[in-house]
């Protein structure tokens, strides 16, 4: 039987084997640790094992949306297309983990029910569904959209038919084929799932609260000359992803809207437009702090809406009127297109909101007769992984009460009062609002080499400290400030899930992190506290 089945007092657990866990687990086994990883579900991949839902794809270009720590699995791995379907994107993570030989150290099927450190051992007590573990570190890599919101609406759960979830689509094929199909939410998930599903349903209602922002991806199959020439200079490519704010490379900030000619910016956002999905404003550093440019760029996106969708008023429902950026910009094939089939009809709940579900139906401005409802409802996302289930540190503090107003972390790497234990892009780093995969492995990379750092220096315990913590959330709070992120509701600051404290999470700016973080670092992990004592 395979040794680590049977490892009950590994060095680390790593809670998730997601594009997070698994990157850790092999860092970690390299220093020669024995390393646990707990996955819930019976396959890896996170993200893109949970969410499989007709169109899920990466909007992040593929050849940065990789691994980069090796070198020969860069240029060994060949991406079909511009942006990877999540079917790629899974066997890609699959291969990672054939390759690097990590599946013997999965535990697959085995959820996290608790957490808990014991204060006099210094060691975390972890219990799962199927036993007790007990490990120095305990590493949370369980994501920032990883618990789906579900929506409290009435006669939900008396639905009797057809129940999907972006979030959780079942592995088997979902013939749609004919079904009268309403789908609530006009999210990323929401806006990449609709175009697809329109192609063979009946009728497709969509139930949109809030419209958004999303410009076309122009996928394609991957340009081989551009790989060769990505694949010939990775390691100066990769550099690019730390001098963008939302780490994405190609993408200079340094132009401004307001000390520009509103012709060449026009033909600068066309291009964007044409050609750089996420990175639409990206090349204009005010967009995201000043609301007049913030303004040209949304008015250039409502003029392309208008053009697009035939019926005007559908046209200006589909309109955001907020700071565009605000909630996550999407990315699309065909969104808006597909408003103007005749079997595509858009519900707007500012004017009718949902009143309730019945039986086989939905009602909002009028009952509409469903075969199928589709929840595209986001996630409690950031916090969402570690809230909901028992994380306990000293003097018997749960994670949960302690966050209760509001997520307060050190760096997202560790927080106060849960000494052993880092989450991977944990609220207060950049983490959603940049590209993961880098900003992924950023955080493995440090907490490998902070653990590291422990070995050599024979420290026992790291925790952050609470001033340091504090101060570092006052940095998060007043960076969001002076941006258009902070004054928008959405889920980076918790007002997509009732009763959530309204606080601001990721950190805006990965050049300035990256900055903060090796500072930090350099000085024998500041805001650290090492071998605290016990009382
Ligand atoms: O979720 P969302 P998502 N009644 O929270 C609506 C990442 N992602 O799964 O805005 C009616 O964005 C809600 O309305 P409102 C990406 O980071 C990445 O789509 O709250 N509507 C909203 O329209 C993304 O941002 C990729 O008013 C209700 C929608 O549901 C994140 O995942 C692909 C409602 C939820 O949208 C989440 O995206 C897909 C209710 N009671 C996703 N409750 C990539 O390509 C909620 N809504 C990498």
């Amino acid at each position: 039987m395979d040794q680590s089945k049977t490892l009950t007092s590994p060095d680390v657990v790593i809670v998730g084997a997601g594009v997070a866990g698994i990157y850790m687990l092999h860092k970690l086994r390299n220093m020669g640790l024995k390393i646990v990883v707990l996955e819930k579900s019976d396959e890896l991949g996170g993200t893109w094992n949970w969410n499989r839902y007709p169109g899920a794809r990466c909007d992040i270009p593929s050849l940065e949306y990789s691994y980069q720590f090796d070198e020969e699995l860069q240029q060994d791995w060949n991406w079909s297309e511009k942006y990877s379907a999540q079917p790629e994107i899974l066997e890609y993570l699959n291969h990672v983990a054939d390759r690097f030989d990590l599946r013997k150290d999965i535990n697959f099927e085995e959820e996290v029910l608790e957490a808990k450190f014991n204060e006099e051992s210094s060691l975390w007590n972890i219990k799962t569904n199927k036993g007790n573990y007990e490990s120095k570190f305990c590493i949370f890599a369980t994501g920032c959209l990883s618990v789906p919101n579900k929506p409290d609406i009435e006669g939900l759960d008396k639905f009797e038919g057809q129940l999907l979830s972006t979030s959780y689509w079942p592995r088997e094929e979902v013939d749609l084929s004919d079904k009268n199909v309403a789908i609530i939410g006009t999210g990323s998930s929401s806006i990449q799932t609709i175009p697809e599903i329109a192609k063979e349903v009946q009728n497709l209602y969509v139930f949109q609260r809030t419209p958004n922002y999303s410009i076309p991806s122009n996928n394609g199959p991957m340009d081989k000359e551009v790989e060769a020439d990505i694949k010939s200079r990775y390691t100066e490519f990769r550099k690019e992803n730390w001098s963008n704010g939302f780490g994405i490379a190609g993408i200079s900030d340094e132009a401004l809207i307001a000390e520009s000619d509103i012709d060449e910016v026009n033909n600068q956002l066309e291009e964007n437009w044409k050609n750089n999905g996420l990175g639409f404003f990206g090349g204009y550093a005010d967009v995201p702090v000043d609301a007049n440019a913030n303004e040209v760029a949304a008015s250039f996106v409502r003029n392309k809406i208008k053009e697009i969708v035939k019926d005007p008023e559908t046209a200006d429902k589909l309109c955001p009127k907020y700071h565009i950026g605000g909630k996550r910009l999407c990315v699309d094939t065909g969104y808006f297109e597909t408003f103007n089939q005749e079997n595509v009809h858009l519900i707007d709940l500012t004017a009718s909101p949902i009143k309730r579900i019945g039986e086989c139906s939905i009602e909002a401005d009028q009952e509409y007769e469903i075969d199928t409802l589709i929840l595209a409802t986001g996630f409690d996302a950031m916090t969402g992984a570690l809230t909901s289930l028992d994380i306990v540190g000293r003097n018997g503090i749960v994670l949960r009460d302690q966050w209760e107003k509001g997520a307060k972390s050190y760096l997202g790497l560790g927080v106060s009062n849960f000494p052993n234990l880092f989450t991977i892009t944990g609220p207060g780093s950049p983490s959603v609002l940049s590209n993961m995969m880098p900003s992924i492995e950023q955080h493995v990379n440090w907490i490998a080499d902070c653990i590291g750092w422990m070995i050599d220096n024979n420290k026992n315990v790291i925790e952050s400290s609470i001033a340091a913590e504090e101060e570092w959330m006052e940095l998060v709070n007043e960076i969001a400030g002076m941006t258009i992120f902070k004054s928008t509701e959405s889920w980076y600051n918790g007002s997509n899930i009732a009763d959530k404290a309204n606080a601001f999470l990721p950190f805006i700016g990965v050049p300035v992190y990256t900055e903060k973080l090796e500072e930090i670092t350099s000085n024998n992990y500041q805001g650290f506290i090492f071998d605290l004592s016990n009382k």
